[in-house]
């Protein structure tokens, strides 16, 4: 379907041949290099101004996939300077900057394919390596594709639950991402000039003879109706509009007790017997002048308050609810705590890297952060954390403690 050859004479054979070479000296500033190359590679797709084209929506795709994966990976590991501290508000933004960064990177992987298909003749350059800055510029390719695969693999991985691999994917992941930038910058240095080029140019389809196979923009069309279907098909499952849209999604936002989805159930964190126990307490302790060991009964005759906040995984599902229980800060009040710098939150669960999370102050005292003991009006599931759970604004799924039994408070 791509190939651009048909039943042609030889002399027209090498003439377009010819004129091929000429169009890949061109692309991406291997002016003079691909000569020997060109014309094993026939397709007309092998094109600068395709490729400058593919390689900005990627660069834009990996882009916001790199300052939202900041985001995410700061709200999970605070720094606390300053200004730099998670806000409160909008209570909606890491629902938001999590639902785009994976959204992106699933739009990057028919982008991602598209462009090695229109650039790897490039891999057969001669000579490979011209001048220090080309070595440089090929090197960033490296950190850049490798590095790129590997995040859309492992993120695709992830957000599918499936774990096949002995590293801690957070921390890989984490850390792969400053390789993909660094060769993202490089390459973008190396390649701004041809891509304007290629931008700028007009298009020539129109004075292009008839040739097999998909047209130029034929080729982009079929790319851009890759990368919108697999985003229809799956944005649904952050965009309840989309929801019945969501075929490919991982998770759909309405399906689970309560309607709400459910990532680790009370079996799995091993916390079936230990959140049912009639003795069952949450305790206020720390830096506090009167710790607090409230039974269940005693934290439902506390006044009750609402508060309407999405779960927002950081695999890329939320879900809205309308939660209802005690405000933290009116326990910290009822504790004596004076000063507050943050609040440790901990689950009945024993094991497992989610089973604490950690409060800052401005979260701490938020009329909206509360341990919720029920959702949508209803007494929680186990499974969405009975008897009470953390649930606060702007805050990542993980950090949305389930099975909470202890608060402790450091001044
Ligand atoms: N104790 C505990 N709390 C937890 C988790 C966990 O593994 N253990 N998972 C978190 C994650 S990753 C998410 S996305 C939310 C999901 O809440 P839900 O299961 O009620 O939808 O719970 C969070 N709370
Ligand atoms: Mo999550």
């Amino acid at each position: 379907m791509l190939r651009a050859s048909r039943r042609r004479g030889v002399g027209e054979q090498l003439a377009a041949g010819e004129s091929r070479r000429r169009a890949l000296d061109g692309a991406l500033g291997t002016r003079g290099v691909v000569r020997a190359a060109a014309p094993a590679f026939p397709s007309r797709l092998h094109d600068e101004r395709i490729a400058a084209i593919l390689g900005t929506a990627l660069g834009i795709a990996f882009s916001l996939c790199f300052l939202t994966g900041l985001y995410s990976h700061f709200a999970q590991h605070p720094l606390d300077i300053g200004f730099l501290s998670m806000p409160t508000s909008p209570a909606w933004l890491y629902r938001v900057t999590q639902g785009v960064h994976v959204a992106a990177g699933i739009a990057a992987v028919p982008l991602l394919l598209a462009k090695l298909w229109t650039i790897y003749p490039l891999l057969f350059v001669e000579p490979p390596v011209r001048s220090p800055a080309h070595l440089v510029a090929r090197l960033a390719l490296i950190p850049l594709v490798a590095g790129g695969i590997f995040q859309l693999v492992s993120g695709l991985a992830n957000i599918t639950g499936w774990y096949p691999w002995q590293f801690s994917f957070p921390v890989a992941h984490y850390w792969t991402a400053w390789m993909v930038i660094g060769g993202l910058i490089v390459h973008i240095g190396a390649v701004a000039t041809p891509a304007l080029r290629g931008l700028g140019r007009e298009r020539r389809s129109r004075d292009e003879p008839d040739g097999d196979g998909l047209s130029r923009r034929g080729f982009l069309g079929v790319v851009a109706a890759g990368v919108g279907a697999v985003t229809l098909l799956t944005v649904g499952q952050t965009l309840r509009p989309l929801r019945g849209l969501s075929l490919l999604a991982p998770r759909d936002p309405a399906v689970g007790p309560q309607g709400l989805p459910v990532n680790k159930t009370a079996a799995g964190a091993g916390v079936l017997q230990s959140a049912r126990r009639p003795d069952y307490a949450l305790l206020v302790e720390g830096d506090v002048q009167q710790p607090l060991r409230l039974s269940l009964t005693e934290l439902q005759a506390l006044p009750q308050h609402d508060a309407d906040l999405p779960i927002a995984c950081v695999e890329g599902w939320s879900a809205g609810a309308r939660w209802s229980g005690v405000r933290v800060r009116d326990l910290l009040e009822l504790a004596g705590a004076t000063s507050v710098s943050d609040v440790r939150v901990e689950s009945l669960q024993q094991g497992g890297s989610y089973r604490a999370s950690r409060l800052n102050a401005a979260h701490a005292q938020h009329p909206d952060t509360l341990l919720a003991l029920r959702v949508h009006g209803e007494e929680l599931h186990i499974d969405h954390g009975f008897p009470c759970r953390l649930i606060a604004p702007n805050r990542p799924g993980v950090q949305q403690t389930k099975w909470v039994t202890r608060l402790e408070v450091r001044a």
